[in-house]
């Protein structure tokens, strides 16, 4: 496993090459273009995801079915309690899921509380393609999703069913706990070898949450935020404080200013620490790439992980992080 540190390390060495770097926080205004194509993403499934969406931009392909390829891995596995297929229920025992699309060209998909569809981020895609709105939800979401060919099946899987039930037996409270091992949500980035961008981002929220809650997956801005002129972002972690920062969006717009990938996401992670007194408590890690393939990313506590596939490596990154 390659550490933040690490990376700064071969940034370092790749600078006294005069090689490009392929992580930012190393790099200056002044560089070339650095590293295209390039996919990152969240967690440890992110490894897989990003495999699936090689291909893709390896082919000179289009860096929306890119992410899409590569979340479609994790909302298929039933193993994945966080995102489509096995993901944890709400506090009433229904999966419902969130997710979202987004290219550089500010085209946008999304749907929120949608249930018995496994890959939600392309029900997400559908809605960019084939609605002139950018957000479903609920029933809604669903029958657009059944208006265009996705199949229906129950998300609930037996060992998800089993976990819901020992919290009910457990927690007479009812409420649903935000912390910081709350998190496993999917969110990928890519960028093609000619600088286009896409994101996706898919989950099934906070475990236990009120039923009609949603989260900040689905939300342009909040999860996911692309411009192909500056850069992209995506986040994982508590919804709520992504939300009321304005998150991703953030992150891209201290981008456009001229901080590096990592400075912006650590700068936006400081905006949820002000506004915050229960932080330490949460879980937030921010990703973002800009325009020339520069990778950044930073978490509120320790624990978050990304992958990075520049189509050397594959491999899992340690965030540095604020606590
Ligand atoms: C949410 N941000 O619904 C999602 C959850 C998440 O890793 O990312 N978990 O708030």
């Amino acid at each position: 496993m390659t550490t933040r540190r690490d990376f700064l390390k071969t940034c370092a060495v790749g600078a006294a090459a005069g090689m490009a770097p392929s992580l930012s926080g190393c790099s200056s205004a002044a560089d070339p273009p650095v590293q295209r194509p390039i996919t990152v993403s969240t967690w440890y499934s992110g490894l897989k995801a990003n495999e699936a969406a090689w291909p893709v931009l390896a082919g000179g392909g289009d860096p929306i079915d890119a992410v899409l390829a590569g979340v479609l891995t994790a909302e298929e596995d039933p193993t994945n309690q966080y995102v489509g297929l096995g993901g944890l229920p709400d506090r009433d025992g229904r999966v419902t899921v969130d997710a979202s699309v987004m290219d550089g060209m500010g085209r946008a998909g999304a749907v929120a509380a949608l249930e018995d569809v496994v890959h939600a981020a392309g029900v997400a895609r559908a809605v960019m393609d084939h609605s002139p709105h950018v957000m479903l939800v609920g029933e809604g979401a669903r029958q657009f999703a059944v208006d265009h060919g996705f199949p229906l099946q129950s998300l609930l899987t037996e060992a998800s069913r089993k976990d819901w039930r020992r919290w009910l037996a457990e927690d007479g409270a009812y409420a649903p706990k935000p912390n910081a091992e709350n998190h496993d949500t999917i969110a990928q980035l890519a960028l093609t070898d000619d600088g286009r961008l896409a994101g996706a981002c898919t989950t099934s929220g906070m475990k236990w949450k009120l039923p009609g809650r949603v989260g900040d997956s689905p939300i342009i801005g909040a999860a996911l935020f692309v411009d192909d002129s500056v850069g992209a972002c995506c986040t994982t972690g508590n919804g709520e404080a992504v939300m009321t920062t304005c998150g991703s969006f953030l992150v891209v717009e201290l981008m456009r200013q001229g901080h590096t990938p990592s400075e912006a996401c650590q700068l936006a992670t400081e905006r949820i620490v002000s506004t915050r007194s229960d932080w330490k408590e949460l879980q937030v890690g921010f990703l973002a790439l800009d325009y020339r393939g520069r990778v950044g990313s930073f978490s509120l506590v320790p624990g978050f992980q990304i992958a990075v596939h520049d189509g050397q490596d594959n491999q899992i990154i340690d965030v540095e992080s604020r606590l």
